[in-house]
C-alpha cells in the first residue's frame, strides 16, 4: 500500500502524473488546491464577484460547485432542462438533492417548457448531431441566464480530460479560430458574462474520485445522444497515450496554454472584433440573427 505524499497515512488514491498518492483528507485538499490555482493563474473569479455555475448533475459539476462554495465563493448553480428523456429528469434529480443538501440555490432552466423544443428535436429540425445543437443551446441559454441574474461569471465544470480532447479536435483539423478561443477563462465581452474552467487543472479520475470521497451523488449514466461522438474518440485517444506515457495528457494541454495561446491572441482579438448583435434576442452574434434563433425559427 502507498503512502500519502503530504501526511504518510496509507495512501487512498494515486495520481501517476504528479506521482503522487494521496489519503483522503489530503487528496481533497489537493483538489481544492489545484482548483484554487487555476482560478488565480487565469484570473478567473475576482474577490466578491458573484459566480453561476453550470450544473449538469454530473460528477465534473457538483465536484466544482462543491469547490467553489468550500473556497468560500458566491457560487449559485443553474441547471438546464434539455428534453433528453430520463437522463434529463434523473440528472435533474442528482442537481436538485445537491442543493437541497446543501441549501444552496439552483435556478433551472426548462428549455421544453421554455421553448417548445427538446435537444432531440432540435437536432432533428436543423440535421445537426445532438451535441452541436445542445452546446450551441447551452452557450446561449448559460450566458443568458448569467446576464439575467446579474451574475459577473459562469463557471463549467470542463475538466483536464475534456479540454485535452477538445485541443486534439481543434489541432487535428487546425482549427485556428477555435484554438484562439479555447482558454480557460474567456474575458467578458458585449453581451456576453465572462466564462471560465476551473476544474482544467483536474483529471476527470480525480473529479469522480473527490466526489465518492465527499460522498456527493451524481448521475454516473452517460447522456445517450453521446454515442459516437467525436469527442469520446479523442478522450480515448489521449487515455491509450497516457497510459503508455504518463503526464503526456498534461503536457498536451499545458503548453498549448503556456507556448501557443499567447501566438493566437491576436486571432482572438479580430474575432472578437467581427461580433455584433443578433436582432432577435440581442444577444452577440456575428451574423444578422445568432445560431439560436435561428435554431428556434427551424424547430418550433
Ligand atoms: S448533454 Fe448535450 Fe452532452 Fe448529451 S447531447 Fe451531447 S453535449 S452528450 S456534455
Ligand atoms: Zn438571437
Amino acid at each position: 500500500m502507498s503512502r500519502c505524499k503530504s501526511c504518510e497515512a496509507p495512501a487512498v488514491i494515486d495520481v501517476r502524473r504528479h506521482n503522487a498518492a494521496f489519503c483522503a483528507d489530503c487528496f481533497l485538499r489537493h483538489c481544492r488546491e489545484q482548483t484554487r490555482r487555476a482560478i488565480e493563474q487565469h484570473s478567473m473569479i475576482a474577490a466578491g464577484e458573484r459566480v453561476l455555475v453550470a450544473i449538469s448533475g454530473g460528477k465534473d459539476s457538483l465536484a466544482l460547485w462543491d469547490i467553489l462554495l468550500d473556497l468560500g465563493y458566491d457560487a449559485d448553480g443553474v441547471y438546464l432542462a434539455l428534453g433528453i428523456g430520463g437522463y434529463s429528469t434523473t440528472s435533474q434529480r442528482y442537481a436538485q438533492d445537491y442543493a437541497d443538501r446543501k441549501g444552496a440555490k439552483l435556478h433551472v432552466v426548462d428549455i421544453p417548457a421554455e421553448h417548445g423544443f427538446g435537444i432531440p428535436e432540435a437536432a432533428r429540425a436543423t440535421k445537426r448531431v445532438p451535441c452541436s445543437a445542445c452546446g450551441l443551446s447551452k452557450r446561449h441559454l448559460l450566458n443568458r441566464a448569467a446576464l439575467d441574474g446579474g451574475y459577473d461569471v459562469v463557471a463549467t465544470g470542463h475538466n483536464l480530460d475534456d479540454e485535452a480532447a477538445v485541443l486534439l479536435g481543434n489541432v487535428l483539423q487546425w482549427q485556428v479560430d477555435y484554438l484562439a478561443r479555447q482558454r480557460p477563462a474567456l474575458p467578458a465581452t458585449d453581451g456576453f458574462a465572462r466564462r471560465v474552467k476551473p476544474l482544467v487543472r483536474l483529471a476527470e479520475r480525480e473529479t469522480a474520485a473527490y466526489c465518492v470521497l465527499r460522498r456527493i451523488d451524481y448521475i454516473i449514466e452517460e447522456c445517450p445522444m453521446a454515442a459516437g461522438n467525436r469527442h469520446l474518440r479523442h478522450k480515448e485517444t489521449l487515455n491509450d497515450l497516457e497510459e503508455r506515457t504518463p503526464g503526456a495528457k498534461a503536457t498536451f494541454y499545458v503548453q498549448f496554454l503556456e507556448r501557443m495561446l499567447p501566438v493566437l491572441e491576436g486571432v482572438a482579438t479580430e474575432e472578437r472584433a467581427l461580433v455584433g448583435t443578433c436582432s432577435r434576442c440581442g444577444s452577440p452574434s456575428s451574423a444578422e440573427v445568432c445560431a439560436f434563433c435561428k435554431m428556434v425559427e427551424r424547430v418550433v
